[in-house]
């Protein structure tokens, strides 16, 4: 088992359906550690950083738009086998077929709002880390 970390984000509607405590405590129940955790707001120039690989797709400016729409908080979780722990947590994209149990099968109907962004390989986990905690490059 190697441990990881990576990058998780609680979207607008997170937060604004006051769901951060309620979303945070699935992944520290499950064993996973908060190893930094941060409030921010999209700028258009953040989310085309970090949407990179969306820009050209038809739901991007969508996407853009409810990105930014409301403050979010980006978190950085720590754990074996992370990556994925977490991609099994949350759950497939649209929240209507995501399995129950997981965070978009329970609380999500939608294939946009669906709450919460992880990080999908160790890749990007790496990149994405970078993006939301600049200082934390060379700690740890
Ligand atoms: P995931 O977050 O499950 O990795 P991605 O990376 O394919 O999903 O998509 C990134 C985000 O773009 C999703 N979390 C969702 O908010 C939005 N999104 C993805 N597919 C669609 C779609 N078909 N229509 C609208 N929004 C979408």
């Amino acid at each position: 088992m190697t441990t990881q970390r990576t990058l998780i984000l609680l979207k607008p509607d997170a937060v604004e359906r006051q769901l951060i405590g309620c979303i945070l405590s699935r992944f520290e129940q499950k064993g996973l550690k908060i190893i930094n955790l941060r409030y921010l707001r999209f700028t258009q120039e953040l989310s085309r950083q970090h949407y990179a690989e969306h820009i050209e797709k038809p739901f991007y400016s969508g996407l853009e738009e409810y990105i930014m729409s409301g403050p979010v908080v980006a978190a950085i979780l720590e754990g074996s086998e992370a990556v994925e722990v977490v991609r099994r947590l949350i759950g497939s994209t649209n929240g209507i077929e995501a399995p129950p149990g997981t965070i978009r099968g329970d609380f999500s109907l939608s294939n946009r709002q669906n709450l919460v962004h992880a990080s999908d390989s160790a890749a990007s986990a790496e990149r994405e880390i970078k993006i939301f905690f600049p200082a934390n490059i060379h700690q740890h």
